[in-house]
């Protein structure tokens, strides 16, 4: 299936007029307020978020998996539902490979598919968390970080391997997230993993592209439950120092124990130019990879607030690579991941809207009433008027859920694709 610019724009027709009221009045009371719309809208246009191949069937959890059928089986249909969401949302341009789940068996067709439609590679994703098959060792006790020379190798060189696969398809960055770690106290000796850790993030950098990235994400426990080798952003910065300048921290917002301060984190390591990728997705108790934006609204504001602070005043820092790391549960995948993207627009929207230098001056007053009102009165704008019209503008839907509903995209992925298929992947 494909989703052709008329049939959008058939969608939109309903409810443009009532678009173009609300937009004017916001886009009216911002200007007053000092607000440049214009520049405000370019942004949205330009901010893409890159859909992982592994996120467009059901996930599950270990309990279950309950499908919603007509879902992609191989890695051309994962690029095309990127493409349907895409067209509707005109902000996911971008995949981001699993490998070995998602190797290309035809790299040009793969290719010419993606730019069909649009779609970037982004970072190419390693797994040296579960066995692949016919493999020689096992990860069973660590990857990277093995006590064993054998098994360290063959994870160095799998994401070798994936630098070169990534390499054919475009992409300029590997993220390696690591398993690795201990399920008991006594199991590992912690400096010996961490050191090993760090000689082979090393190995693997020396293979690393002059124009590219590495990109280390942490995350405190699971699947080991006593420790992790790259337990948190501290660590992964020791060893992104440790690698050289192509090496940054990658944070996801589910890898961090409760209550820590996320913004802050992002802050720092963009004032030290580490920070180097993000991944999306919100949860109650950990890694529960649910919809962005659907249990810590004001949290992901906060952290949008100091990522617009970093862009816009540490150039040390790169670009970002951004992407959902998200799992679907008991929602349509696309539709979950329209809602995501959605709630990152909303939450990016809304910290553009923040006054930096009316915020500076009430800081340097020490009027800690003014700087709260300051950020809340970003936050309690309602910014959809502004993401629609930056949607409307690049050609896509003035409601994505709504489009994709009356375009009858799930019905027709299942008559086209049967009921029992099983996307690759988690
Ligand atoms: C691990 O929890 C993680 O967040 C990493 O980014 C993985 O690559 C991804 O989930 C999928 O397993
Ligand atoms: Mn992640
Ligand atoms: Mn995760």
């Amino acid at each position: 299936m494909k989703i052709e610019q008329n049939h959008i724009q058939d969608t939109n027709k309903s409810g443009l007029q009532s678009h173009k009221e609300n937009f004017d009045f916001l886009a009216n009371n911002l200007s007053k307020k000092g607000a440049n719309v214009e520049a405000i809208i370019n942004k949205l246009k330009d901010f893409q978020i890159a859909i992982p191949s592994w996120a467009l069937g059901a996930g599950g959890t270990r309990f279950g998996r309950f499908s919603f059928y007509g879902e992609p089986s191989s890695l051309e249909q994962k690029i095309q539902d990127i493409g349907l969401i895409h067209s509707l949302t005109q902000t996911a341009g971008a995949v981001s490979l699993h490998i070995p789940w998602d190797i290309p068996q035809d790299y040009a067709a793969v290719k010419d598919l993606a730019n069909g439609l649009n779609i970037k590679f982004d970072a190419v994703n390693s797994n040296t968390f579960q066995d692949q098959k016919d493999a020689k060792e096992t990860y069973k006790y660590g990857s990277l970080s093995n006590t064993s020379e054998a098994v360290r190798q063959q994870a160095i060189q799998h994401n070798l391997d994936v630098i070169n696969i990534g390499s054919k398809l475009g992409s300029k960055s590997l993220t390696v997230w690591l398993a690795d770690g201990s399920c008991f106290p006594g199991q590992n000796n912690f400096q010996t993993a961490l050191q090993h850790t760090e000689n082979s993030l090393k190995d693997i950098y020396k293979g690393l592209p002059d124009d590219w990235s590495m990109l280390i994400e942490y995350k405190p426990y699971e699947p080991n439950f006593y420790s992790t080798v790259i337990q948190d952003w501290g660590t992964s910065f020791m060893l992104a120092n440790a690698c050289g300048e192509k090496a940054y921290s990658l944070v996801d917002l589910g890898h961090h124990l409760p209550n820590s301060n996320i913004e802050q984190i992002v802050s720092v390591l963009m004032l030290k130019g580490k920070l180097g990728g993000f991944h999306f997705n919100d949860s109650k108790y950990g890694d529960d990879d649910l919809t962005v934006g659907s249990i810590k609204p004001y949290a992901l504001f906060l952290i949008f607030n100091e990522l617009v602070y970093g862009m816009q005043n540490n150039p040390q820092n790169p670009d970002l690579a951004w992407m959902i790391d998200a799992s679907h549960n008991v929602k349509d995948p696309l539709e979950d991941l329209i809602q995501s993207l959605e709630a990152i627009q909303e939450a990016y929207a809304k910290a553009l809207l923040v006054d930096q230098a009316e915020l500076k001056a009430a800081q340097l007053n020490h009027d800690v009433v003014k700087c709260q009102e300051i950020l809340q009165d970003a936050y309690r704008t309602d910014v959809r008027p502004l993401l629609a019209e930056a949607r409307r503008l690049a050609g896509g839907a003035l409601s994505p859920i709504n489009a994709y509903r009356t375009l009858g995209v799930r019905d027709t992925l299942i008559e086209e694709r049967g009921k029992h298929t099983v996307a690759t992947g988690l």
